[in-house]
């Protein structure tokens, strides 16, 4: 027996609900051993983000390497990339990877609106990333800020994803939450369409549900699954942590959702 790997390349959030510590959790309980390389590290809790420390780029290269010389993965998900130079650090070492699937989370705001990323980094991370990434993941404020259009409805949505896809990756999942009316998220990778019809639930503890979503996704690629049973997995995966969110009564502001729901529900699924 052999244990699928996963790589993340993301911030740290110090409440543990969202970034690297929202994504080993997704990994643990999917299954898939997770492996981490910091870009920032982020003060932070359920009431908001209180400081931003960027990691060198010399100190992310080699987190880099160190992994993949060593451990290797088998897919890969990159979330708070903050800057332009981070950025093309991470997609110049990328570039030589060959062959591993790539989940992206154009990461731009944090759960209260705190910015996590300059401005001249969206950019980059179109041009440099975009490419690379067998799927992107972007809300509804994302895909908006991406292609400069509203996006008030399904068929807004299905135009938005079409320009994103343009822009290199192999296929798109707008995720639909923002919408008012519906939680669907709409899949496309150039051929077909596929509709992620979501349950809306109200809860104010949705902190590090894009996060968690993009990691569920990454470790349902690394078991080598194609990407719409991965992106249906993880579907699964993120309601019933957003549904098991109350129950965990985590800090007083945007709680984490709930990372164990899903091996309450289902049990654990290790290498299934
Ligand atoms: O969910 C976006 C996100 C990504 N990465 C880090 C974060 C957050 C949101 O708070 O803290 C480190």
């Amino acid at each position: 027996m052999k244990a699928y790997r996963a790589l993340t390349i993301a911030g740290s959030d110090s409440g543990g609900g969202a970034g690297i510590q929202a994504d080993i959790k997704t990994f643990t309980a999917l299954g898939v051993y997770g492996t981490s390389v910091l870009t920032s590290v982020t003060a932070q809790n359920t009431k908001g983000v209180f400081g931003i420390y960027d990691i060198p780029l010399e100190g992310i290269r080699k987190q880099l390497e160190a992994v993949m010389s060593d451990i290797g993965t088998d897919a890969i998900k990159i979330g708070m990339l903050s800057k332009k130079e981070i950025v093309k650090e991470v997609a110049s070492f990328l570039k030589e990877v060959k062959g591993i699937p790539i989940v992206l989370d154009p990461v731009m705001v944090a759960k209260g609106g705190s910015p996590l990323l300059a401005d001249d980094a969206n950019e980059a991370i179109k041009n440099e990333l975009f490419p690379l990434a067998a799927v992107i993941t972007p809300n509804i404020p994302e895909a908006e800020a991406l292609t400069g259009m509203n996006i008030s409805s399904i068929d807004d949505m299905k135009i938005a994803a079409e320009k994103l896809l343009s822009y290199g990756s192999q296929s798109v999942i707008i995720k639909g939450g923002h919408l008012t009316d519906t939680a669907e998220d709409i899949l496309y990778n150039g051929k077909q369409w596929v509709s992620l019809p979501g349950q809306r639930i109200e809860t104010k503890n949705t902190h590090g549900t894009g996060c968690t979503f993009s990691s569920a996704i990454t470790a349902e690629l690394a078991k080598g699954k194609e990407i719409i049973s991965a992106v249906e997995r993880a579907k699964q995966y993120i309601q019933m942590a957003i549904a098991g969110a109350d129950e965990l009564k985590i800090g007083s502001g945007h709680g984490p959702t709930n990372h164990w729901k899903y091996l309450q529900v289902k049990g654990f699924e290790a290498w299934s």
